[in-house]
């Protein structure tokens, strides 16, 4: 009998038929397309992928998608997509959340996820500002922000997305943004091929609250100055004319921005070393004027992820009781300090 190959996917397979709701030159789109795509060229099958969301625009995201998901309770897509990868683990779980969803009420959910890494990915669409409830000043909004909720300018120093991820033990963290489609594509399929929790913050422009907040990372003119695409085992160079790269203080801590030419060459800068947590913690704090915003994988280190360690507990759990001819579950539940009530 002749076997008939399947069709590939396309990007729009993995579109539903759902109308989408974002305001018209909102950065989703276009992080849903890269998303789409991503799949279809990963060869995702929409039967084993699901998206699990919380609340805010970001997370309106697992409708517009043809495959299963969840848009659970404010900040707690994690909890419910540990459940579903642990119950699951066949299924490729994609956690979408914004920074008001991801880091003020589900802050603490965020922490569990990455430091257990349960194998997921992780976006966080990051637009500094709770766009869903209207404009109020977010975690990650910067000092300054005036909002319906900071009139005079927020007060609180902002949250870190990458940093926080780093902290909380993530062994794939990087970060890319919504209008760069050349990048964002590819490295979703990184962060989908890394076993763990995949951390990706996405730099998300909301045109009606916060517009423009990235204009100089995403902007085609600025962003050569603006911004560093990390290549492991590459020297760190950006700049127009890729005329300018980071290189360690001479005699110093940290890190420089130097011109290239005038006694300074490619290979007196920095290499990136994806797998230097000390580098990555650097670059991740890196902003400008004075640097610029570091993209792509900015740390990844390969290890066995939560699921497959709960998974081997049980196995091993499950031989040891049953190689015990005493093992009686009444007789556990019975076990130590009981009382009765009559
Ligand atoms: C328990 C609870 N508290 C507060 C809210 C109100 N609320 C809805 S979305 C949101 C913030 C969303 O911000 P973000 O995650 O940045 O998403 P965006 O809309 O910007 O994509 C808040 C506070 C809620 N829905 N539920
Ligand atoms: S309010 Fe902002 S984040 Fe929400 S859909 Fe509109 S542009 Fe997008």
């Amino acid at each position: 009998m002749n076997e008939i190959a399947p069709t590939p996917l396309k990007p729009k397979d993995f579109a539903s038929d759902q109308e989408v709701r974002w305001c018209p030159g909102c950065g989703d789109y276009a992080i849903l397309k890269a998303i789409q795509k991503t799949l279809a060229d990963i060869g995702a099958e929409p039967e084993n992928t699901v998206f699990i969301s919380g609340i805010g625009c970001s997370s309106r995201l697992p409708y517009y998608m043809a495959t299963y998901g969840f848009h659970t309770i404010h900040g707690r897509a994690p909890a419910i997509a540990t459940g579903t990868k642990l119950a699951n683990p066949e299924l490729d779980v994609w956690v979408i959340t914004g920074d008001g969803d991801g880091f003020s009420i589900g802050g603490n959910h965020m922490l569990h996820v990455l430091r257990r890494d349960v194998d997921m990915q992780i976006l966080v669409f990051n637009n500094e500002v709770y766009g869903l409830t209207k404009g109020q000043a977010s975690p990650t909004s910067r000092v300054g922000m005036r909002s319906p909720s900071t009139p005079l300018g927020s007060l609180d120093g902002p949250v870190n997305p990458c940093v926080f991820a780093l902290a909380a033990g993530a062994r794939f963290v990087a970060r890319s943004a919504d209008t760069l489609q050349k990048q964002l594509s590819p490295l979703l399929a990184e962060a989908q091929a890394h076993k763990g929790a995949s951390f990706v913050e996405i730099l998300q422009n909301c045109i009606i609250y916060n517009d423009g907040v990235f204009n100089e990372v995403t902007d085609k003119k600025t962003a050569p100055e603006h911004t560093l695409i990390l290549e492991h085992g590459a020297p760190m160079v950006f700049g127009a004319e890729r005329e300018k790269g980071l290189r360690v203080k001479p005699g110093g801590f940290g890190v420089e921005v130097v011109t290239l030419g005038d006694g300074i060459a490619e290979s007196d800068l920095l290499v990136h070393d994806e797998t230097n947590l000390d580098l990555a913690n650097h670059l991740a704090r890196l902003t400008g004027p004075d640097f610029p915003t570091v993209l792509g994988v900015l740390y990844r280190v390969p290890g066995e992820s939560y699921e497959a360690r709960v998974h081997e507990q049980l196995d091993a759990a499950r031989t040891e009781v049953e190689a015990d001819p005493h093992a009686d579950i009444d007789a556990l539940l019975h076990d130590g300090p009981v009382w009765r009530i009559d």
